[in-house]
C-alpha cells in the first residue's frame, strides 16, 4: 500500500467513521417498517373517514426483514402514510424506490389505486411549490395521476422514479397513497440522492 492509497483511504474513510450521521445517505427513517410505525404519519381524507381505514405493520409476507406496512379499508377510500418533511436543496436529484403488492381481492379506483405523492415546500413559508405523483409503473405526473383501471399486482412490485428538486423548494414530503377497497402492502420505501443524469 503506497502513500497515495493510504491518503485516499483516509479521505474516503473519515466521513464514515467520524460523521454522527451514520445513515447520512438514507433519508427515510424506518423505510422497511422493522421499527413498526415509527416515523410514518397516517392520514385519511375527510370523505373517507367512515371507511374504517387502517394502517398496520404486519408480518404477512414482507418484502424484506420481518415486517411490512398494510393499508386497508372496508370501502373505497383515499388515505396515505407519509414521512416527516425531509430537507433537500433545489436542483438536487433523488431516486425514490419502494415495493408494493395488493391483496388478491383489492380493486383500485382512479387514479390507479396507488400513488406516491412528492410534495415540495419552502421551509419558512411552507408553501407547496410543486406536487408530483409517481404511479406504480414509475411514471411521474405533475398534478394528479391520470386514471387507470389496471388491477394492482398481487406479487411484490418495484416502484422507482428519479426526480429533481424544483426551484425554491427546500423540503420534501413523501406520501404513499392508497385509493382502494381492500388492502395493499408496502415495504422498503427509500430515497437516495443520486448524481444528475449526464447531458
Ligand atoms: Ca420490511
Amino acid at each position: 500500500m503506497n502513500a497515495k492509497t493510504i491518503l485516499l483511504g483516509l479521505v474516503c474513510g473519515l466521513p464514515c467513521y467520524f460523521s454522527p450521521e451514520l445513515r447520512a445517505d438514507t433519508f427515510i427513517e424506518n423505510p422497511g417498517f422493522e421499527d413498526g410505525k415509527a416515523n410514518w404519519i397516517f392520514w385519511v381524507a375527510e370523505e373517507s373517514r367512515d371507511k374504517a381505514c387502517d394502517f398496520s405493520v404486519v408480518s404477512e409476507n414482507p418484502h424484506s426483514g420481518k415486517n411490512c406496512a398494510r393499508l386497508e379499508s372496508t370501502d373505497y377510500a383515499r388515505f396515505c402514510i407519509g414521512t416527516q418533511p425531509l430537507p433537500v436543496k433545489e436542483g438536487e436529484t433523488y431516486r425514490l424506490s419502494g415495493w408494493v403488492r395488493a391483496r388478491g381481492e383489492v380493486m383500485p379506483k382512479s387514479p390507479g389505486g396507488f400513488a406516491v405523492r412528492l410534495s415540495f415546500a419552502h421551509e419558512k413559508t411552507d408553501l407547496i411549490k410543486e406536487r408530483l405523483h409517481v404511479g406504480i409503473a414509475g411514471n411521474i405526473s405533475r398534478g394528479n395521476l391520470s386514471a387507470s383501471s389496471a388491477q394492482l399486482p398481487t406479487e411484490w412490485t418495484h416502484v422507482e422514479a428519479t426526480f429533481e428538486i424544483p426551484q425554491g423548494a427546500d423540503m420534501l414530503k413523501i406520501s404513499i397513497f392508497a385509493y382502494i377497497k381492500g388492502a395493499i402492502f408496502l415495504d422498503d420505501f427509500d430515497l437516495q440522492k443520486v448524481d444528475k443524469p449526464s447531458m
